[in-house]
């Protein structure tokens, strides 16, 4: 992976450099390059090539999934699954997310009501579904939030009860597990996301998980407009396709997808432990499956708490983010305003630090003076 340069000039334009919530991991450029030459000399730049196909073998076999659709984008990926199972009324999904979640929903004409947090683990809290549960409800959309697992369980056998589908936004989930597998593995689908601010990468990008071969294969079809394997329309698709130049970067990143894994996890718990006596911070807390690290949110007492350590990072060229602010449920230009009490508070307090595979521990010890001074 890209690792700090050690001449004396890099190291000084290194200390000058920004320091962001997120960069993204990337592989030597020249192994990259190297899978280009190949895309060069077939020509085949998209529609299903043999690199975005390969990718999916690799994600498969790293993951230990049975299968996953590579697409664009996970808003995509949202949609897509949306499409295939072919929901049309109310989705019950949680207000503490990216405002993705909700264009996805709403972009599929149906319509998002917001079941509100766990104010510990920071996901959907299944003791608030049933009573949104309406004669419209057709699906349940939990957020596995910074790769935090979802009570899987509670929310499958309400959904068992009330004949609903399951989707889950997956976005942060790729390296989380739960009784043993890929966290992916659960709903009917999980949609995820390979961002370039993501653990792990294709630039923009995204996949689908399905429950059964019958879904993968539509999946399938309606990312490529439709289209059976003769190239006859027998679907309402349209176009989630990824590119091959996309494909090839995941490729080259996923080689070191072990390593990226485990540097967030020393970080986060490099981190956790220098904060943890600081009485002005909490922590998202896990309570079923294991994470995989990939975001260090902190939770201050108070939004004054967090607007003053913001601009003190700020001053000090480090920027965190604000994930996810405000709660989306206040989005009011995009969703009429139903409360959910928990997200707006958490929402008001909550930061994530920087946390990448290029941050150095220096970096990281500056962050941590700042926030305990
Ligand atoms: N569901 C959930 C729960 C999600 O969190 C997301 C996306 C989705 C669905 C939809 O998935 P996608 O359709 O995006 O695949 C980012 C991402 O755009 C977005 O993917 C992500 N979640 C969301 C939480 O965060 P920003 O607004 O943070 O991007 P930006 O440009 O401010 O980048 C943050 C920092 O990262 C920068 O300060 C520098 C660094 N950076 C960023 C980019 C894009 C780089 O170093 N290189 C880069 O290329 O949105």
């Amino acid at each position: 992976m890209r690792h700090i340069q050690e001449t004396e000039q890099d190291n000084r334009m290194e200390k000058e450099r920004p320091i962001y919530v997120t960069m993204p991991s990337l592989a030597p450029l020249e192994e990259y390059t190297e899978l280009l030459k190949g895309v060069w000399e077939r020509g085949i730049l998209t529609h299903n090539g043999p690199l975005v196909q390969q990718l999916e073998r690799e994600i498969c076999a790293k993951l230990e999934l049975d299968n996953f659709v590579v697409v664009a984008n996970g808003t995509i990926a949202i949609q897509m699954a949306i499409r295939a199972l072919a929901l049309s009324g109310e989705i019950i999904t949680s207000p503490f997310t990216w405002v993705a979640t909700v264009s996805a929903i709403k972009w599929e004409g149906c319509t998002p009501v917001f079941c509100d947090i766990d104010p510990e683990t920071l996901n959907m809290d299944p003791d608030k579904i049933e009573a949104l549960i309406t004669k419209d409800t057709v699906a349940i959309m939990p957020i596995h939030v910074f790769g935090n697992p979802c009570d899987v369980e509670a929310i499958d056998n309400i959904a068992k009860k009330h004949g609903l589908r399951v989707i889950y936004d997956g976005a942060h989930a790729i390296g989380s597990h739960i009784n043993g597998k890929s966290l992916l593995q659960y709903g009917d689908i999980t949609a995820t996301s390979l961002h370039a601010t993501k653990l792990f990468n294709t630039a923009e990008g995204g996949g689908c998980i399905a429950a059964n071969n019958e879904l993968y294969k539509k999946l399938k079809r309606i990312r490529f407009f439709g289209h059976d394997d003769n190239k006859n329309v027998v679907e309402d698709g349209f176009n989630g396709k990824l590119t091959e130049v996309h494909a090839a970067l995941g490729l080259a990143n996923i080689k070191y997808y072990d390593e990226v894994l485990e540097d967030r996890k020393r970080k986060y718990f490099y981190y956790k432990e220098r904060l943890k006596d600081n009485r002005k911070i909490s922590f998202q807390k896990t309570i079923h499956g294991d994470p995989n690290y990939s975001y260090f949110p902190v939770i201050f007492d108070s939004e004054e708490t967090l607007l003053s350590v913001e601009k003190k990072l700020n001053k000090h060229q480090i920027f965190p983010r604000r994930y996810f602010y405000p709660s989306v449920n206040t989005y009011t230009q995009i969703v009429a305003y139903q409360p959910s009490p928990i997200s707006e508070d958490i929402s008001k307090r909550i930061l994530c630090l920087p946390l990448y595979l290029t941050l150095e521990i220096a970096d990281i010890d500056k962050i941590i003076a700042l926030l305990n001074e």
